[in-house]
C-alpha cells in the first residue's frame, strides 16, 4: 500500500471492494474522453485538484471558522482554508473572501440570508432570458419567500436592457440587484448595475459563477471594484472542485459570513476547499491566463463558424465561453438537437432563447460552451470542424446511436478526441 492509499484515491482496493461504483468510475471517465464536452458550465479539473478531494480531509468535522472551530482537531483543516482564503482574495483583489459554500446555489442563498427579510425585493435577470433559477424563479427558494422582479433582454439587442433595469430598480426599490446568470454570452456593464443600486439604495451583488475563471485569468474585466458581493462556483471555467464560494467589500464580510455559517450551512466541507486551495494557485499562473485567452477566442471561433451555418448566436456572437444558438433558422428544436447531437459524441444542453416560443422542456436553442475542448488543448481550427460536425448532427442526424449520420459524426469526433485527448493516459 503507497501514501496515496490515505491521501489520494486507490482505484485496485475500490474495484476490489466494489466493482459496481468502480465500474463507474472508469466509463464515466470513457464517457469524457470518447466525446466531445461542450457544455458551458463544465470542465476538467486537474489531478491535483483530483487528489486534494479524493483526500482523508473529507473525514474532518469544522464547523465555524479558522481559529473559532466548534471542534477539536481542525489545525490542519484550519491551514487549508487559510490558505484557500488568502488565494482567493489575492485570486480577485477582494477585501474578504469566504470559501465555505458548497455550491453556487449555497453561495447565493447567503446573499439572501445576509441583506434579505421574506418578502423584501429582489431584482434579477429573468430565467428564461438567460437568469437562474436561485435569482427568485417560483420553483426556488428565492421565488418562494421573496418577492422577485425580473428584467431580461432587449428583443432587438438580445442584450441586457439595462433601461428596463433602471425603470424597475425605480419603481420598485429592491433590496437587492442581482446581475448574472447561466446563458448570457456578452459582458455585462457593471458600472452601470453599481450606478443604479446606488441610485435606489440596493446592495449589488453579481452571480458571476459562469464567468468567474474568465475573471481570474483576467480576459474579461471584475466585478469585484464595484459588487458589494460576488458569488461563483468553481467548477466551470475556473477549473476548481465542484463546490462554489463568494468575495466580498469588508463592510458585508461578517454578515456574509454568519449567512454561510450558521444559517445556511453546517460542517464545510474541507477536502473540497483544500482543492479550491489548489485550483486558486493554478489559477494564478500564466498559462492559466493563457488559457482563459483561447477559452473565449475559441468560443467567437465556434460562434461565428456556426453562424456561417444558419445556426444564429443570439446577440450576434459572444464575448466569454459560452453562446447561446438559435435553431429555428435550421427548423430544429433544442431538445432534438441536444438528443441528436448526444447520439453523435457531442455533448451539450439544449436551452431556451430569449422570446422563445418554445417551452423550457423543448427550446429553440443550444448552449455551447469551450471550457472543456480548450482545457484538451483545442484550438481555432478544430472549432471550425466542431462548427461543421455540430451543424451536420444537428440538421442530418438523428437521436439513434445507430443512425448512419451519428455513427460518421462519431468517428470524426473520435478522430478529434484522439489528437486533443481529455485526462492523457
Ligand atoms: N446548472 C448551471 C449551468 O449549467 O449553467 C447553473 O447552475
Amino acid at each position: 500500500m503507497t501514501d496515496d492509499t490515505f491521501y489520494g484515491s486507490d482505484y485496485g482496493a475500490l474495484k476490489a471492494f466494489d466493482p459496481d461504483i468502480a465500474g463507474v468510475l472508469v466509463s464515466e471517465l470513457e464517457r469524457i474522453r470518447s466525446g466531445l464536452q461542450l457544455i458551458a458550465s463544465e470542465n476538467l479539473s486537474s489531478p491535483e485538484v483530483l487528489t486534494a478531494l479524493g483526500s482523508t480531509l473529507s473525514n474532518k468535522y469544522a464547523e465555524g471558522y479558522p481559529g473559532r472551530r466548534y471542534y477539536g482537531g481542525c489545525a490542519e483543516v484550519d491551514k487549508a482554508e487559510n490558505i484557500a482564503i488568502e488565494r482567493c482574495k489575492a485570486l480577485f483583489d477582494a477585501d474578504h473572501a469566504n470559501v465555505q459554500a458548497h455550491s453556487g446555489a449555497s453561495a447565493n442563498q447567503a446573499v439572501y440570508g445576509a441583506f434579505m427579510k421574506p418578502g423584501e425585493t429582489i431584482l434579477a435577470m429573468s430565467l428564461p432570458h438567460g437568469g437562474h433559477l436561485t435569482h427568485g424563479t417560483k420553483m426556488s427558494f428565492s421565488g418562494k419567500w421573496f418577492n422577485a422582479v425580473h428584467y431580461g433582454v432587449n428583443q432587438e439587442t438580445e442584450d441586457i436592457d439595462y433601461d428596463q433595469v433602471e425603470q424597475l430598480a425605480r419603481e420598485h426599490r429592491p433590496k437587492v440587484i442581482c446581475a448574472g446568470g447561466s446563458a448570457i454570452p456578452r459582458l455585462i456593464d457593471f458600472e452601470r448595475f453599481r450606478a443604479i443600486a446606488d441610485e435606489v439604495g440596493a446592495i449589488f451583488w453579481v452571480d458571476a459563477a459562469h464567468f468567474i475563471g474568465l475573471v481570474a485569468g483576467k480576459a474579461i474585466p471584475s466585478p469585484v471594484p464595484y459588487a458589494d458581493v460576488v458569488t461563483f462556483t468553481t467548477h466551470k471555467v475556473l477549473r476548481g472542485p465542484r463546490s462554489g464560494a463568494l468575495v466580498c467589500t469588508e463592510e458585508h464580510a461578517k454578515a456574509l459570513d454568519r449567512a454561510i455559517f450558521p444559517m445556511m450551512q453546517g460542517g464545510p466541507q474541507m477536502h473540497t476547499i483544500a482543492a479550491k486551495a489548489v485550483n486558486f494557485l493554478e489559477c494564478a499562473t500564466p498559462q492559466y491566463q493563457e488559457y482563459t485567452r483561447a477559452v473565449i477566442e475559441n468560443s467567437q471561433a465556434l460562434a461565428a463558424a456556426l453562424a456561417e451555418r444558419g445556426i444564429r448566436p443570439t446577440t450576434g456572437g459572444t464575448d466569454t465561453h459560452l453562446s447561446l444558438l438559435d435553431l429555428q433558422g435550421v427548423e430544429v428544436t433544442g431538445a432534438d438537437a441536444e438528443a441528436r447531437a448526444d447520439a453523435a459524441g457531442i455533448v451539450l444542453n439544449k436551452n431556451a432563447i430569449p422570446f422563445d416560443p418554445q417551452s423550457p422542456n423543448i427550446a429553440s436553442g443550444v448552449r455551447v460552451g469551450t471550457p472543456c475542448v480548450t482545457t484538451q488543448g483545442m484550438g481555432v481550427a478544430q472549432m471550425e470542424i466542431i462548427a461543421e460536425l455540430i451543424h451536420t448532427a444537428v440538421t442530418k442526424g438523428d437521436a439513434d446511436p445507430d443512425h448512419e449520420v451519428s455513427r460518421a459524426v462519431r468517428a470524426q469526433v473520435s478522430e478529434l478526441v484522439t489528437e486533443f485527448p481529455a485526462y492523457p493516459r
